[in-house]
């Protein structure tokens, strides 16, 4: 099953040495110097799963540069705040000397539109991470939010690093959708786009048929699906269905939140509201994010992708923030399209997430 992707790496000299890490989940699985060593931008509203997927990207990559936040699951300044912790959990977990140098900015504090912010999901707690501090976790290593803002920050590299960078975004769109406003070739000199958002069925966990992250600010969701899109970078969406049924009993929750290592205590930690809100109504534990990150640091694992034209619907009584896909081709077919993951092998994704807890 994992023998083509090895002689992909072979047959296209991605790189001359060939990695197989300590502790891999999975002994067939082989890593690149160049997949542990590219360049990672990490946009988030540091929720619950937002925490678990940049723990993987940075036990994963040795070149997560910045950490950048937006509004959604918390504030934007309460988000940053939260993502100094995740990268003093990191230092910490890794027994560290000093803090990693993944530098944290805060960015759009509201949507392009609206003059507020919309309303968090409760699940994510009054601070995003289930109302804990984290600080019995992370108190050595606490990285301060750098004064440039985020959407400065996130052009600075880009043009530094010109098409070296993968940008994944796990919340709403706008620093993305100010950055391209700002900067209009931002998209084309990134090397890739990955996003969590958006519901390729009309599944809607925020309206009836919009996830929360489009939802939260659906014109930076236009404006940036539809700008990468024609950028010519590959721009991978993960909506939100495959997540929502990759979800775990709570029962495979209970044993990653008792490995004894700081990680796991962690996510026990953060996942206090969402246990309280879903475990009694038999729900599942999801964490949409790491499916997203698992797109870009473990393609193999995604089962079912398809390229597909993606707008998004900006009006009407009920379908503002929709993604209207052309499935067929027939009314875009000229149109840029991006990437579309509809299923993930999820117990090998399971398996790197026991796999990082257990480190
Ligand atoms: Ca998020």
């Amino acid at each position: 099953m994992f023998l083509p992707r090895l002689v992909r790496i072979v047959v296209t000299h991605r790189c001359t040495i060939l990695c197989r890490r300590k502790n891999s989940h999975n002994p067939y699985i082989f890593r690149t110097m160049s997949d542990m060593e590219r360049k990672i931008i990490v946009d988030s509203d540091a929720g619950i799963d937002d925490a678990v997927s940049i723990l993987l990207a940075l036990k994963e990559c040795n070149n997560v540069i910045a950490l950048t936040s937006v509004f959604g699951n918390t504030s934007s300044e309460q988000a940053a705040v939260n993502l100094c912790r995740i990268v003093g959990i990191h230092c910490a977990s890794e027994e560290m000397k000093t803090c990693c140098t993944t530098k944290v900015y805060q960015g759009a504090v509201h949507p392009i539109m609206e003059l507020s912010r919309p309303k968090s999901w409760e699940g994510h707690g009054p601070n995003g991470l289930g109302g804990s501090n984290c600080e019995e976790f992370a108190k050595r290593f606490l990285p301060s939010v750098e004064e440039d803002h985020a959407v400065n920050a996130m052009i600075r590299l880009v043009k530094t690093f010109r098409g070296e960078i993968d940008l994944i975004a796990l919340g709403p769109l706008t620093n993305l959708a100010l950055a391209f406003n700002l900067y209009p070739d931002f998209f084309k000199d990134l090397k890739s786009l990955y996003i969590m958002g958006g519901a390729d069925s009309a599944k809607g966990n925020w309206s009836a048929v919009a996830e929360y992250n489009f939802a939260s600010d659906p014109e930076s969701a236009k404006i940036v699906i539809s700008a990468a899109s024609a950028s010519g970078i590959p721009v991978v969406v993960v909506p939100w269905e495959p997540c929502e049924r990759s979800g775990i009993s709570w029962s495979h929750f209970d044993k990653l939140t008792t490995l004894g290592t700081k990680r796991s205590q962690f996510l026990k930690s953060i996942s206090f509201s969402q246990e309280t809100l879903f475990r009694s109504k038999a729900r599942k534990f999801i964490l949409a994010d790491v499916f997203a990150m698992m797109a870009l640091l473990f393609p193999e694992y995604v089962k079912d992708k398809v390229q597909v034209h993606m707008n998004i619907e900006t009006s009407g009584d009920y379908c503002r923030a929709m993604c209207v896909i052309d499935w067929y081709g027939l009314n875009f077919p000229d149109k840029p399209k991006v990437i579309l993951c509809r299923e993930f092998m999820t117990s090998f994704v399971w398996d790197v997430v026991e796999t990082l807890l257990k480190s």
